[in-house]
């Protein structure tokens, strides 16, 4: 089934925020933000802003009704800046006006007097000051220092990735409505339609039945809306509720990107010690996580880190910690991978630095260390249907990886132009919420006296293709055709309590309850069935609108056992609850079985480096992944391609940097580039692994939506290689983004010692 939203997308039919009929009298706002980033609030003139005709109020801290507090894990964020200010791009008043051109001439005329204070900006900075966001996590298994005593070769090493801007097409926005007693109704562009309404209910100091949270879908989210659409939606409640209108807040691209927080950058350092037979006896790391200037969600993410800190590989002997580190940068955030692709940089380039030193090629070291089963990751749990070996070698084989390899190596022999790098890049990535809480999710299903049917569940449809994934569901267990079912949209009255669609595990978690409610119904309704058509249950089945006996079809039709079931007063509406069994973890001992189960893949990347410019082309990059039993492979080809595109952007282009004053300067897409159809690889080509998938995944039909982000890794490593076969000199660099910048000086770096 192709994606339910292609054709309305393509005629731009589909709604986002931006698009909503706005009711007449719509109010607009506008954030006013810190053009500092760390100061004391000397003074916030307003007046004479307040005073330009057809502003209606600007809303400062002292305007909020409850806790003027939008923290999510630590309560350290305030929703407008009080006393200080903790980074450029910092919330301080919110302006609502009767147009949106209003509102921007008001922020010019507010007034903010401060006194500057030091800035940090960096994560090693913060670190050596003690500045930190939460205290730093580490988790261990064996003993490293006795296991390096007993190594052959030892190799220690610093890195750096940048961050990476989410750059969702739909910017940030949120529509408020005042409602009579009280209520306020938001629209959002929100991952987290609970996080919304915890929050606005929390600042309006009212409960969390006065507020209802609506989302029809968003334009792409990347985990950059599973905590950071909250602040301004809260901001468009609080002008609804205190002056009964409707209030509109869409962020033009210029204010998104100055005020949203990115993906982590990480400064991190490894030792990693191995043997003559090249198996890794130890590897200790630790990671300086940037976390901005308030927690939002890094300590979930330093700890998905640690989770993947090892990736694919067996390594008996760990020792990780990874430090939060507080800046004056905006609060960094969940980005597609969620520190999990910052941890799998560092092994990569651990693994890299020591095929240097040994002066051969990293395959051979990853080849040796790969996880099996039984195997024991850092944090406890036992690695069950490893799939790493299975993709290594279908990836090997599919690919005739050795006869490319050796391919590149005579190309490099005789051209000094242009030169070829290869990589491989195995991932292994944890399904589940880090935080076993959150493993859950509700689904509610009407089936109407005509034979449609209507459901809601708490996933968000962000152009993953979640909603064809769920009403595929309800077509099989039914056997209705789509044009039978509708899906509502996600709404905090319909499906209460849900956890964000992130983690790759929206539809699983969503899907399950899904199953669990449609599954409900199909039972009762074949007990109307059995006694209507006398056949047992047993031998019932639906299938393109008919009850079947034995896999044919009866004369009863499914609308008219609905309508008979109908008259029979038999319930037509479910419910169903869904939590994830069997995980736990426990935090006192870094222990336990966090994932429900793992996803792996290999990816083969091939690249060509113009030695003169230093630009450089993907040539290919060829995975095998692992879908298990893919549900929709159109859909989930489509998640591979993007989050490849995606890696590929954070490796090697989308270079993020702030002024030493925390000003952000790469601040449009004139200076922040994204990948586009000329940085993509020549091609792409996917394997599906024939696997039987796991029963903890929807239809054993595996999570997909990051871990491919992760097989951008390899395209950094490929050019790495061809920079080396170029210049013999060059030590390997571990600094992402790889730009044709950095690529240029290393192809000349000590190139000409004599
Ligand atoms: N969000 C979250 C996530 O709150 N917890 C997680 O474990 C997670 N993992 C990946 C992406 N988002
Ligand atoms: Mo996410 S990084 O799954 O919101």
């Amino acid at each position: 089934m192709k994606n339910r939203d292609s054709y309305s997308h393509l005629r731009g039919e589909s709604l986002y925020i931006d698009d909503l009929n706005t009711q007449q009298g719509t109010l607009y706002g506008l954030v006013c933000d810190a053009q500092i980033a760390h100061a004391k609030i000397l003074d916030l003139d307003i007046v004479k802003a307040e005073a330009l005709a057809g502003v209606v109020k600007i809303f400062t801290h002292s305007d909020v009704p409850g806790k003027n507090q939008i923290g999510g894990i630590i309560p350290d964020e305030p929703l407008l800046a009080e006393t200080d200010i903790h980074f450029w791009g910092q919330p301080i008043a919110f302006i609502v006006a009767k147009s949106e051109a209003i509102a921007k001439k008001a922020r010019a005329l507010i007034n903010i007097k401060t006194e500057a204070l030091p800035v940090i900006t960096t994560a090693i900075e913060a670190f050596e000051k003690g500045e930190f966001v939460c205290a730093p996590r580490t988790f261990k298994l064996g003993d490293t220092s006795k296991a390096f005593k007993n190594c052959d070769y030892i190799i220690k090493g610093n890195t750096f990735s940048n961050g990476q801007e989410h750059l969702y097409l739909e910017t940030q926005g949120a529509y408020a409505e005042y409602h009579e007693n009280g209520k306020i109704k938001v629209t959002s562009s929100t991952q987290g339609p609970t996080q919304v309404q915890k929050a606005v209910a929390k600042v309006l100091g009212v409960g969390m039945h006065q507020v209802e949270v609506d989302v029809i879908r968003l334009g792409g989210g990347f985990g950059g809306k599973e905590d950071q659409a909250t602040a301004w939606a809260v901001m468009a409640a609080l002008a609804a509720k205190t002056l009964h209108k409707p209030v509109k807040y869409v962020l033009n691209r210029h204010d998104d990107l100055r005020m949203t927080g990115k993906r982590h950058p990480y400064d991190s350092s490894f030792k990693i010690g191995l043997n003559k037979d090249l198996k890794i006896q130890a590897f200790e790391a630790t990671f300086l996580q940037n976390s901005g200037a308030a927690a939002d969600l890094s300590p979930a993410i330093a700890e998905r880190t640690l989770f993947h800190a090892t990736n694919a590989y067996n390594i008996k002997n760990v020792n990780t910690t990874v430090h939060s580190c507080k800046t004056n940068l905006p609060p960094n955030t969940a980005f597609r991978g969620f520190g999990g692709p910052q941890g799998m940089f560092v092994i990569e380039s651990a693994i890299a630095k020591v095929a240097e030193k040994l002066n051969i090629p990293a395959f051979k070291i990853q080849e040796a260390n790969l996880l099996q089963d039984n195997d024991v990751f850092s944090y406890g749990q036992i690695a069950m249907q490893v799939e790493a070996k299975n993709t290594w070698q279908s990836a090997i084989n599919s690919f005739n990886f050795e006869s490319n390899f050796k391919a590149v190596k005579k190309f490099n022999s005789k051209n000094n132009g242009v030169k070829k790098g290869i990589s491989i890049m195995p991932i292994c990535f944890g399904i589940s919420f880090t935080n076993t809480p959150m493993n859950h999710a509700r689904a509610l299903v009407h089936i109407y006296q005509d034979g449609s049917v209507g459901f809601s569940t708490g996933a968000v449809e962000m152009g993953q293709g979640v909603n064809t994934k769920l009403q595929q569901i309800v077509m099989y267990t039914f056997g209705l055709a789509k044009e039978k079912i509708h899906i509502e949209s996600t709404n905090t009255t319909r499906v209460a309590n849900t956890s964000p669609s992130a983690a790759s595990a929206t539809a699983d978690l969503n899907g399950k309850a899904l199953l669990k409610a449609c599954k409900a119904l199909k039972e009762r309704l074949f007990n109307v069935a059995s006694k209507n058509l006398n056949i047992p249950d047993s031998e019932l089945s639906f299938k393109d609108g008919k009850v079947c006996q034995n896999s044919k079809p009866t004369h009863l039709s499914w609308e008219v056992l609905i309508e008979t079931a109908f008259l029979e007063r038999v319930s037509l509406s479910e419910k169903a609850h869904h939590t994830t069994p069997k995980i736990y973890f426990d935090k006192s001992k870094e222990k336990g079985h966090p994932f429900a189960y793992h996803v792996y893949g290999t990816a083969i990347s091939t690249v060509a480096v113009d030695c003169i410019r230093g630009t450089y082309e993907i040539e290919s990059v060829k995975i095998v992944h692992d879908f298990g039993k893919s549900m929709n492979l159109n859909i989930d080809m489509g998640q591979v391609e993007g989050a490849l595109a995606q890696g590929i952007g954070w490796m090697t282009m989308e270079e993020i940097a702030y002024d030493k004053n925390g000003r952000l300067l790469s601040n449009a897409l004139s200076t922040y580039k994204i990948p586009d159809i000329y940085a993509m690889p020549k091609i792409i080509e996917v394997k599906v692994l024939e696997s039987d998938g796991h029963k903890m995944a929807l239809l054993k039909s595996k999570a997909v939506g990051e871990p491919p982000l992760m097989y951008g890794i390899g395209t950094y490593f490929a050019i790495q290689n061809a920079i080396k076969a170029f210049n013999n000199n060059y030590e390997l660099k571990f600094d992402a983004p790889l730009t044709p910048e950095k690529v240029l000086k290393s192809l000349y770096s000590n190139a000409f010692k004599l």
